[in-house]
């Protein structure tokens, strides 16, 4: 297994809409075993492979916060099939905006289809944060940032912060 650099915004490569995998083999296992690695030691809840730029649908996720009892989640070409009508609002953070966070509505509850490890076709019903993490790993399959979902004025506020950021380090 290996650790892969994960990629912070401003960057281009985020904003890349990512490709359905045709055939689900050894190298797209081992991509995904890299992204939960590279997931746990971050550490995250949720990892998509374009935040280690490779745009295929690929995501990695695991909301359990007991590390004796891992419960890792591999998603292929997920597509959400029905949303709850009820919406909640949680402080989302993301690790392509280090350090950043906000409060964001989502449906509540989803059901999505998907392949799992063994490209087996899958339905899975998520709600709470399972389902707030898979909603924010799928927006990242369509290019999108949680700043996205917010108003100009705020996702500029994020995104200049983190553009101070990296000049600090690029200078320092
Ligand atoms: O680790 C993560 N935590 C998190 C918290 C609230 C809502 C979404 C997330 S996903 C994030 C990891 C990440 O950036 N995945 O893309
Ligand atoms: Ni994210």
């Amino acid at each position: 297994m290996a650790i892969l650099p994960i990629i912070t915004a401003p960057d281009r490569r985020l904003k890349v809409k990512s490709k359905p995998v045709d055939v689900v083999d050894d190298a797209v296992r081992k991509l995904l075993d890299d992204m939960l690695e590279t997931m746990y030691l971050a550490p995250g809840i949720g990892l998509s492979a374009v935040q280690v730029g490779v745009a295929k649908c690929l995501i990695t996720v695991d909301v359990s916060r007991d590390e004796e009892d891992d419960a890792p989640l591999f998603l292929i070409n997920p597509e959400i099939v029905e949303y709850s009508d009820r919406i909640e609002t949680y402080n989302e953070g993301c690790l392509s905006l280090p350090d950043q966070f906000a409060d964001l509505p989502r449906p509540e509850a989803i059901t999505l289809d998907y392949l799992d490890y063994d490209g087996a076709p899958q339905q899975l019903r998520a709600d709470g944060l399972l389902s707030r993490c898979i909603q924010h790993e799928m927006d990242h399959l369509k290019g999108r940032l949680f700043v996205d979902h917010l108003s100009a004025v705020k996702r500029g506020m994020i995104l200049r912060k983190l553009e101070k950021i990296r000049r600090q380090k690029v200078t320092a």
